[in-house]
């Protein structure tokens, strides 16, 4: 048993005075005794990538947002591996991706729950890292996916490809379909975001570069991953800047709100569009000539990796150190880089070529 018994304890204790005390009563011993428990790789702290993969696991995944569709097909990557690997899967999260105190208090559910593992798309660095540590100290092992939290608050980071690279290449696809010319907003998600804010210091240091001296970024709006919202803000963008040239919204709920705009106005075809967004929410207005073309990776996949990576942490085949490597089944094999950042890989560019090969 990977519990011990003083462990479900400090969780009973948790459920009946508050989570802070209980964690901090309990919060050492507990560990130390599990991870004798689980074995001495374990317990030096260190890696055996020989270490059996365990079953009956649980497995909470907590995204930004439960009723984005994007994180929908993500966690059913997560889920559907962690079927196949015999282990529990279950989601919780906010329907608002501004929502970061419910983020908070989701993960305190999930740690008196003592599920073996939790996968978190954080909304904000800082916010879930007090909850995040606890759940850590209590042996839960932390993934983060999509969207990080700091390094010291989570064990992993499943990012989807490297985030230097998407910043950079959203800039490149606009700058192409605009002649490298005219004014250019972002249209983002919230304001806190972690990954969209990372993606956005990259456009604005590749927009530095000499060749993008004609564009001129106007401003970031922020639609919180709101469809109503980034409508409005798209309307906005256009009210007050009539000579915008382009938008780049990081986002698949602002890309897909943008370009339902432009295409009912007289802007389609004239203002572009690029981004992150799914071939599904997209193909129509690839078809009717809204958008060129925009990038993304496949989320189930990013939610698959997710859950694999959660089970060889909570099995001790890795610890989240750089240079640990691990097989995640068919998806094969992957190495930590730096602050235990684990890439899914490249982006995939969908165009009018393409976009009917992709069916997510
Ligand atoms: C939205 C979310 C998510 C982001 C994608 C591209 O669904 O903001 O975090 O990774 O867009």
């Amino acid at each position: 048993m990977r519990k011990s018994s003083l462990r479900r304890g400090c969780a009973a204790l948790a459920a009946v005075t508050s989570l802070a005390l209980a964690v901090t009563a309990c919060g050492g011993t507990t560990k130390e005794d599990v991870k004798n428990e689980g074995g001495q790789a374990a317990a030096a702290g260190k890696a055996d990538p020989n270490a059996e993969l365990k079953k009956g696991l649980t497995v909470g995944f907590l995204p930004k947002q439960v009723n984005n569709p994007y994180f929908t097909t993500a966690d059913k990557g997560g889920e559907k591996a962690l079927k196949e690997l015999g282990s529990g899967y279950k989601e919780v999260g906010p329907s608002s991706a501004t929502d970061t105190s419910s983020q908070v208090s989701y993960v305190n559910t999930l740690t008196q729950q003592q599920v073996d593992a939790m996968a978190v798309s954080a909304q904000d660095p800082g916010a879930l890292c007090t909850a995040l540590k606890q759940a850590m100290s209590n042996d839960i092992e932390v993934v983060t996916y999509d969207s990080d939290t700091k390094p010291d608050c989570r064990n992993a980071f499943v990012s989807q490809a490297s985030a230097e690279d998407l910043g950079r290449t959203e800039v490149q696809l606009l700058a192409e379909q605009i002649g490298y010319k005219g004014e250019i907003a972002i249209l983002s998600a919230a304001q806190t975001a972690t990954n969209q804010n990372t993606w956005i210091e990259f456009m604005k240091d590749e927009l530095e570069d000499p060749k993008y001296k004609d564009m001129k970024l106007v401003e970031i709006a922020y639609g919180n991953d709101d469809a109503q919202q980034s409508f409005q803000q798209t309307q906005g963008l256009l009210q007050e800047y009539p000579n915008l040239k382009g938008i780049i919204s990081p986002t698949t709920v602002g890309i897909k709100a943008a370009a339902q705009y432009l295409s009912g106005s007289k802007y389609k075809g004239k203002v572009k569009l690029t981004g992150l967004g799914t071939p599904n929410d997209m193909r129509k207005y690839v078809k009717n000539g809204t958008v060129e073309a925009f990038e993304l990776w496949d989320p189930a996949k990013l939610g698959e990796l997710a859950a694999r990576t959660a089970v060889a942490l909570a099995s001790g085949q890795i610890t989240g150190k750089e240079g640990e490597t691990f097989t995640a089944g068919p998806m094969g094999e992957f190495t930590i880089g730096e602050d235990g950042v684990i890439s899914l890989g490249k982006p995939t560019v969908f165009d009018a070529e393409n976009i009917d090969d992709f069916a997510f």
